[in-house]
């Protein structure tokens, strides 16, 4: 217990300054990283949601696994959306820019609902998997809404 209460320290810890170091030469690096991170987490997630959907098997390491990529991956996307960032390869809306205590909001409630779903995914419960799996696609899904541009 004390030695996972370190591990996961140590990790957040890493992970704070990786995110918060995280600097770009140029605004197209930024939008790449931005990308490339959801589309990480967007994957990790999916192997869980293919087991919920009971398209894949359950395993409970496996979700575990995953789910703990999610969690991490879920703090890592929005030092990319610095200013200077909305203009490019992008489907990010103006209103991440002139809303931007509501899209930081919404970054922290994605960010809880990533760290609950990780503990569902830990308790290797499928049901509990299931529920937070669906509230955290919800917020995925709430973001688009608001702040991504729809594809056609
Ligand atoms: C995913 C994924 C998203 C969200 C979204 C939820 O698995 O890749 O972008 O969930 O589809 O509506």
């Amino acid at each position: 217990m004390k030695r996972f209460a370190l591990a996961a320290l140590a990790t957040v810890a890493t992970l704070t300054s990786l995110s918060a170091s995280a600097q770009f030469a140029k605004p197209e690096d930024a939008i790449k990283y931005r990308k490339a991170a959801l589309t990480v987490m967007a994957a990790h997630f999916g192997r869980i949601g293919a087991m919920a959907s009971d398209k894949a098997p359950f395993d409970a390491k496996i979700a575990a696994e995953n789910a703990a990529i999610v969690e991490d991956m879920s703090k890592l996307p929005w030092a990319g959306f610095g200013a200077g960032t909305d203009k490019g390869e992008t489907r990010a809306k103006p209103e991440i820019w002139t809303q931007a205590p509501r899209f930081k909001a919404a970054q922290d409630a994605f960010a809880a609902q990533a760290a609950a779903f990780q503990q569902a995914a830990n308790s290797g419960n499928i049901n509990a998997i299931r529920a937070e799996a669906r509230k955290l696609g919800g917020t995925c899904k709430g973001c688009h809404d608001l702040y991504k541009v729809p594809s056609n």
